[in-house]
């Protein structure tokens, strides 16, 4: 029967965000029995839940789309430099649409449980309602962003007015006029949001622990012509995506920030601050992520930047980072957030210097003050990277659990695949470049790459795949080494899962660039699968 194919699968998918989507698509074309689970009530993952005013990806909405349907990219016009999050959820929806991906996906659905049994060489997947689905191979497209955190403090469920997380933002909009508004957290939501909450709000506290480094982002509507071009265009530029450091090609730097005169460097990093992107300052010159006496200069750069935009030379100062070197923590996009600041009415609290003690009845308090309010945001930020992959109960062999075996961090072959643990893959997991990157472009390259492995194993015959140890202790040790050759390790990040206690110090992504990973993982499958133990 059908309910029994259902729970007969080939392949199940954890996620119908933008790597479940396409995962559903490609092992569908492939002739599998594939299905899609899903905790939201619709498609879009990330840009499902963060509906918080002003969200936006931080790439531009050219660069930011599938690019394996040259058909899709022609229909499909975007109309802004920077996509919001209406649109990008308008462009998920269109392509489960446009695909025919919606049947084979179960909404409202969270697995809780996966279990493997070596004998059947298959996963037993349970879900929250207490459907059992039973599948060969498992793929987690859960996101690295998705599994939100509440800040550490005590009391919120004391207070008395409404409390809103970015990442689980009310379908049906929230309307803060009139209202003295808290805001915790200035990471790119915050960045994103406030000057927009600050327009409704009557009164604004912003609660800052870090300041960050955000550059304007220069938003604007795309010109026809752009576009034009860029569909003219698209397959060279997909080639140009999939083979850059970050998903976005930019011309390579050749030297040194120290090599040259200071006035050449401002110069040139305001011609990259002019860019308005994420790239522009980052990649000015080589070793802007390896060298703390060349960061220094992007960063004052950035701090000059801030203080000439705020008039308070206090709140300038709170607002400016020093506690990082620039680029080690995701920097920002914003529109206006730092003219926000110049607002009588918006307040900056600097928790630092005045740590956040509790939440009470009527608002927050600090080790200094109690600030009422009537509404509050939780714009804190997610367990990233793992947070998503160790909320589900997941075995291995032996009954070994992935939350276990992740005690001291992640430990994954590619950010792919996880030893001991077959038939299970990870799309953008721990250890691969994911969110060092145009996270689409990280997304296609790994859904791929599984869709080929499956295909692989089928053909020749195996039921089973599985990294071995020594490959996986291999990629973790070159992981770690590329990443002790940058600043990145010295930031506590989300990265580093340092904004969440307890949470092992761990550099979680993969900073040897797409282009030269994809190159690898492409080495490895042409190799019939370097590394992995493949049996039937
Ligand atoms: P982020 O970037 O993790 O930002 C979260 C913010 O919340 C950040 O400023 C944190 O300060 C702050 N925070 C978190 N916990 C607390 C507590 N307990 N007390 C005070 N302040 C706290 O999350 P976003 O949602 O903004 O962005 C996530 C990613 O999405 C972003 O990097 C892009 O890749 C897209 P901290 O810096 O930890 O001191």
């Amino acid at each position: 029967t059908e309910a029994d194919e259902d729970r007969q699968l080939d392949a199940l998918i954890v996620g119908a965000g933008l790597s479940g989507l396409y995962q559903l698509k490609t092992l569908r074309d492939l002739g599998l029995n594939v299905r899609v689970v899903e905790a939201a009530k619709g498609v879009g993952g990330t840009w499902y839940w963060n509906r918080y005013p002003g969200a936006r990806c931080d790439v531009e909405s050219l660069s930011y789309s599938y690019s394996f349907s040259p058909e899709l990219e022609q229909e499909w016009t975007w109309t802004e430099k920077y996509p919001t999050q209406p649109e990008i959820l308008r462009y998920v929806e269109h392509v489960a649409d446009r695909f025919d991906l919606l049947r084979d996906i179960s909404f409202e659905t969270r697995v809780t449980s996966a279990v493997y049994d070596e004998r059947s060489k298959r996963w037993t997947v349970t879900t929250g309602g207490g459907d059992v689905i039973d599948t060969q191979f498992l793929i987690m497209a859960t996101g690295c962003l998705s599994v939100s955190k509440a800040p550490e403090v005590p009391g919120a469920e004391r207070f008395q007015g409404p409390t809103y997380h970015t990442g689980h933002w009310p379908h049906e909009g929230v309307d803060f006029t009139g209202m003295r508004l808290g805001v915790i957290g200035t990471g790119s939501s915050g960045i994103q949001s406030i000057p927009i909450l600050a327009e409704q709000a009557r009164e604004m506290t912003v609660f800052q622990r870090t300041p960050n480094f955000s550059m304007p982002a220069g938003n604007r509507p795309l010109a026809a012509q752009e576009v034009a071009d860029m569909k003219e265009n698209y397959r060279e530029w997909r080639a140009a995506q999939r083979a850059s450091g970050f998903g976005v090609p930019v011309p390579a730097p050749t030297e040194s920030a120290m090599d040259v005169s200071e006035h050449d460097r401002t110069a040139k990093y305001q011609a990259g601050w002019d860019q308005g992107n994420l790239v522009g300052v980052l990649t000015a010159y080589t070793d802007t992520l390896t060298s703390k006496e060349a960061n220094d200069t992007a960063a004052g750069f950035v701090r000059d930047k801030i203080r000439s935009k705020v008039h308070d030379p206090e709140v300038a100062e709170t607002l400016c980072p020093t506690s990082f070197p620039y680029g080690t923590k995701r920097p920002c996009l914003d529109t206006g957030y730092y003219e926000t600041f110049n607002s009588d009415h918006v307040h900056l609290v600097d928790l630092r210097k005045t740590p956040l003690q509790e939440i009470t009845e009527s608002g927050i308090r600090t080790s200094e003050a109690e600030y009422e309010v009537d509404a509050i945001v939780f714009a804190t930020g997610f367990d990233a990277m793992t947070g998503a992959l160790t909320a589900v109960d997941i075995r291995g062999r032996g009954g070994v659990a992935l939350k276990e075996k992740w005690g001291e961090g992640p430990r994954s072959y590619l950010g792919l695949a996880v030893a001991g643990f077959p038939n299970l893959f990870t799309i953008t997991g721990p250890s691969s470049p994911s969110v060092l990157s145009n996270m689409i472009v990280s997304i296609e390259q790994h859904v791929e790459w599984v869709t080929d492995a499956i295909a692989y194993l089928r053909e020749h015959g195996h039921t089973e795949i599985d990294a071995t140890t020594e490959a996986e202790d291999g990629w973790v040790a070159h992981v770690e080494e590329v990443g002790n050759h940058t600043l990145y390790p010295t930031a506590d990040s989300w990265y580093m899962g340092s904004n969440v206690p307890g949470k092992p110090r761990v550099f979680m992504a993969y900073i040897g660039g797409v282009g030269p990973y994809a190159d690898r993982i492409t080495e490895i499958a042409d190799n019939g699968y370097e590394g992995f133990t493949l049996s039937s």
